[in-house]
């Protein structure tokens, strides 16, 4: 059969000819006629491609001809891949849908008996989607997803965050999980261990890989770990990632997150042919259709068709097939392009008099190609991607193509086989709960062995180990390698160089020509990157900020990976520095995309369990950029174990001056602090990063702590001083003395500074020193995160054993024995300090930078903040007069002196 002959083809060009006016006397119809007949005779002669480059090339000299040619992405709405191209399926349909169907059955249970009334605890879950995509599911655990074995990382599959009872359920019927598993869906905390609502590595560490429960961020990161794939291949770390295949499901709904379509031309120009989305196009949401007024399908297929993807759709299953054959005027395929999104779910719905009158009744000829159905039988009909075969098609298709990346759309119902508790209704997305006839119905419609007089106490079902069905399930997986999902940490560890490292001794032995510690960075990672064991393991990422962080002479050094490797020659080849571009270049260079450099720092610093291999992800970026704009995907680089650093590079409300309120970052360290696995440091000096990188490596890649860091860094230029000995606890603790005021001085303070701020508390201390008699130590606090954590946890011991001697907290340790008042001073939001402020002596007076940046210089700023050198040292000053051991008359004279107007504006605006 060539194509021409397939049912759907021939209604299409049909329908199209019918549309063009073909057989109504129409003058261009000899021109017509021989076009066709062109077109026959190439796919006569098997010649598809042919009449493609045919067609092409017509269109390509119309527009030349300055005749507006149409621009399709898409195509009839109906399968892409025509019957007689579909192979046997390979498997045991019989079987397969007994365990599909048990799957159904325990997928429902978990979740309605998590809500029975006698539980009463009501927790949630979802049904319907699994019951959507159930059939999908199915056919790639029977047949596709590839399990990691000793050499082979396996398929990294995206599962849609909700459809996790689906997932729980099979891996019970894999014997993987127990019933009391199930039974503890969502209630991790009961006896027994439970199951977490949504994939969550960092909850079900050996069995989630990937969370993906917030919409938008699965579909990105699978994109750019695709990509992360071909990295580690041109970059000779892996022997067999390249074969390794991505899977993506996603929602329709999530089709409009701006996060699950904002990156697909990257797949496609990357030709990731690695990667397979698959949309359940199940045509709802929610609260609602996702296009009732339209086709979410057709609409999706002319996006990704559009950014060069290969799109395969999977619209109708196999009982259509023998209609669309008979479809000789295209009517039938007419039909079903003017109904709109709405009008489907209405037929799901709807009893089969009514598709009959309402979709088959709008013309006589349709009526009649369903006479010999029943009602019954046109209420059946199924959709694509509840047909095993249809499915598997497209899956086999998918694996085939070669140089682009796939999204399957796949049509399907919400609510699949819950009837009226909920099947295709706008309410099924939350529907938790069915009464006993509708779960006898389930459990009849799905053939499930459970008898009447037990089915309202819900059981769940499991063959014995010796059913057919259960030795088919274990044998399919076997061949395919073993269970998924599974997460196993493989990687080797590291060992990691001590801070006598050279690469760390150049920055720890302090620099006087000045320099920032955004600076100081770049050496560090250079050098790193230079060392014999960890450099190759070593991924710097960008969003298109290294000239701005002075890191634009390791483009030369390092090359920037591109598939490609470098077409053209470098405007600045001649320079040393050049923009080198090459195929197993170094640096993940990402263009403005601070998303698709948060996916990337999440491949690579997830690869260390993903592939077995120990990835360090340093992702340098603008500070603002971060957290606040990408900050869901930092938490999912938690929740997904992610090790490496992030470097929020322009770091400080003051020290980035000139830029104003959309640049000056004054709270990303506020935000680390909600992340549990960031280690959030605001290191001083180059000495101080270099302590912490080094720590922090050992601790991920030697010591295998999954957690990760975020440095603040600035780029203010200062001398550096060398590092004092003995403060690398301190430095890592949180706050360390760094430099103690004069002896003999009247009074004593204490004076906390960090970043460059830093330069801020010491100028501070000079002043107050000579001309106010006060002695202020200055001490560096690193990170207040880390101080605060460590004090939560001892008064939280100390709660809960009241008779025990009392833990300190370590700043209490650190602080009771010195004379305060303490003052501390930074470039962050006040509230980044005062977490510390309950448990130091006497309380803690702060400056900070609340409220929006302004474009102005760095002096301007910091005295509009009150946090320069003179604010420091009122305050000190104040907060000495408060503890009476100054007079306030002092106070008021130095805020004279010191030129600071106190009818000044209040930066924070609103109070
Ligand atoms: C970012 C984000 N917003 C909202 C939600 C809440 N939510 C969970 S499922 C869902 C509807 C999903 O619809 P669709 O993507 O079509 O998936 P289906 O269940 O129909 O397969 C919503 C809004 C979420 N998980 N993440
Ligand atoms: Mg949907």
């Amino acid at each position: 059969m060539t194509l021409s002959d397939t049912p759907a083809r021939k209604s299409a060009s049909k329908s199209a000819a019918a549309q063009n006016g073909r057989g109504n006397g129409d003058p261009s119809q000899a021109w017509i006629d021989s076009l066709e007949n062109a077109l026959e005779s190439m796919l006569l002669h098997q010649e598809p491609e042919n009449a493609g480059r045919f067609l092409d090339g017509f269109l390509q000299r119309l527009r030349q001809a300055g005749v507006q040619a149409p621009t399709t992405t898409q195509t009839p709405y109906c399968n892409t891949i025509p019957v007689d191209q579909e192979p046997e399926y390979p498997g045991d349909r019989d079987l397969e849908r007994k365990i599909k169907s048990y799957a159904r059955w325990n997928a429902m249970a978990m979740v309605v008996n998590a809500n029975t009334d006698a539980k009463g605890i009501g927790v949630g879950g979802h049904i319907s989607s699994y019951a959507s995509a159930a059939t999908i599911y199915e056919v790639a655990y029977n047949h596709f997803f590839r399990a990691p074995t000793a050499d082979f990382p396996g398929d990294q599959i995206y599962f849609q965050g909700h459809v996790t009872p689906g997932n729980y359920a099979r891996a019970f019927l894999e014997g993987r999980l127990t019933e009391q598993h199930l039974q503890n869906f969502r209630q991790e905390l009961a006896e027994g261990g439970g199951l977490s609502s949504y994939p969550h590595p960092y909850l079900m560490p050996d069995f989630w890989q990937f969370p993906t429960v917030s919409m938008g961020l699965g579909p990105s990161c699978s994109i750019f770990h695709a990509r992360f794939l071909r990295y580690l291949t041109a970059r000779g770390l892996h022997p067999t990632v390249d074969k390794v295949r991505v899977y993506a499901f996603i929602g329709d709904g999530e089709s409009d997150e701006p996060e699950t379509l904002g990156t697909l031309a990257l797949a496609a120009r990357e030709k990731l042919d690695n990667l397979c989305w698959v949309v359940n196009c199940n045509l709802q949401r929610l609260d609602g259709p996702v296009r009732g007024n339209g086709k979410i399908i057709q609409e999706l297929e002319g996006v990704f068709s559009g950014a060069g993807w290969n799109v395969i759709k999977v619209v109708w299953g196999s009982d259509w097939d023998e209609l669309f054959k008979k479809d000789n005027q295209g009517l039938l395929l007419k039909r079903m392009e003017e109904c709109v999104d709405g009008d489907f779910q209405k037929y799901t719905v709807s009893t089969g008099a009514y598709i009959r009158n309402h979709f088959f009744g709008k013309h006589p000829d349709l009526l009649r190609m369903v006479d010999h159905l029943s009602d019954e039988q046109l209420t059946k009909m199924h959709r694509g991607g509840h047909d095993p075969l249809k499915v598997y098609t497209a899956f086999k298709a998918a694996q085939d193509t070669k140089g682009k990346p796939t999204v399957i759309l796949a049509k399907t119902v919400k609510g699949y086989g819950m009837g009226e508790a909920g099947e295709g209704r706008n309410i099924t997305h939350q529907q938790k709960k069915l009464n006993e006839k509708e779960l006898r119905e389930f459990r009849g419609r799905f053939g499930i062995p459970l008898s009447d007089d037990v089915i309202a106490d819900m059981p769940f079902y499991r063959p014995p180990e010796d059913a057919p069905e259960m030795k088919y399930l274990h044998a399919r997986r076997k061949a395919l390698g073993g269970y998924v999902p599974q997460r196993t940490v493989r990687a080797p560890k590291l060992e990691i160089p001590g801070l006598d490292f050279q690469g760390f001794k150049q920055v720890t032995k302090g620099s006087v020509s000045p320099g920032s510690t955004t600076k100081g960075f770049v050496t560090i990672i250079r050098n790193l990157l230079r060392e014999k064991t960890l450099g190759k393991y070593i991924v710097p990422i960008i969003p298109d900020e290294a000239r701005t962080f002075g890191m634009d002479p390791m483009f030369a050094e390092f090359g920037i990976y591109s598939s490609k490797g470098q077409l053209y020659e470098p405007v600045d080849r001649e320079s040393n520095n050049y923009y080198k571009e090459a195929k197993d270049g170094q640096i993940l260079e990402e263009g403005i995309s601070e998303a698709g450099a948060m996916a990337s720092f999440v491949a690579a610093g997830t690869a260390y369990a993903n592939h077995g291999v120990p990835m360090i992800p340093f992702y340098i970026y603008y500070s603002m950029f971060g957290f606040q704009r990408v900050g869901d995907q930092i938490w999912l680089a938690a929740d997904s174990r992610t090790k490496g650093f992030m470097l929020g590079g322009t770091h400080g409300r003051t020290t980035l001056n000139g830029e104003g309120l959309q640049h000056q970052d004054g709270h990303s360290l506020l935000h680390a602090g909600t992340v549990p696995t960031i280690m959030a440091y605001d290191p001083a000096f180059d000495f101080e990063t270099a302590v912490i990188i080094r720590d922090g490596l050992k601790r991920m890649y030697q010591d295998g702590e999954e957690i990760f860091y975020y440095l603040a860094l600035y780029n203010e230029d200062m001398s550096m001083p060398p590092m004092p000995e003995g403060c690398e606890k301190g430095i890592l603790d949180g706050l360390y003395k760094f430099k103690p005021g004069a002896d003999g001085l009247k009074h004593k303070a204490h004076i906390f500074g960090s970043g460059s701020i830093m330069q801020q508390a010491l100028k501070a201390q000079t002043i107050l020193a000579e001309k106010y008699g006060v002695s202020a130590d200055v001490w560096s606090a690193t990170s207040y995160k880390r101080l605060r954590n460590d004090a939560l946890n001892a008064e939280r011991w100390n709660m809960l054993h009241p008779t025990e001697p009392a833990k300190k907290p370590l700043v209490v340790q650190l602080l009771e024995k010195e004379t305060g008042p303490f003052v501390s001073v930074s470039d962050n939001m006040k509230i980044v300090a005062d977490q510390i402020g309950q448990w130091v002596p006497g309380g803690l007076t702060t400056l900070g930078t609340d409220g929006f940046g302004r474009s102005e210089s760095r002096k301007n700023l910091r005295r509009f903040f009150e946090i320069d050198a003179e604010c420091t040292v009122i305050a000190t000053l104040n907060a000495l007069a408060k503890k009476g051991a100054i007079d306030r008359k002092v106070v008021a004279q130095a805020i004279k002196d010191l030129g600071v107007n106190p009818e000044k504006m209040f930066p924070f605006l609103v109070v």
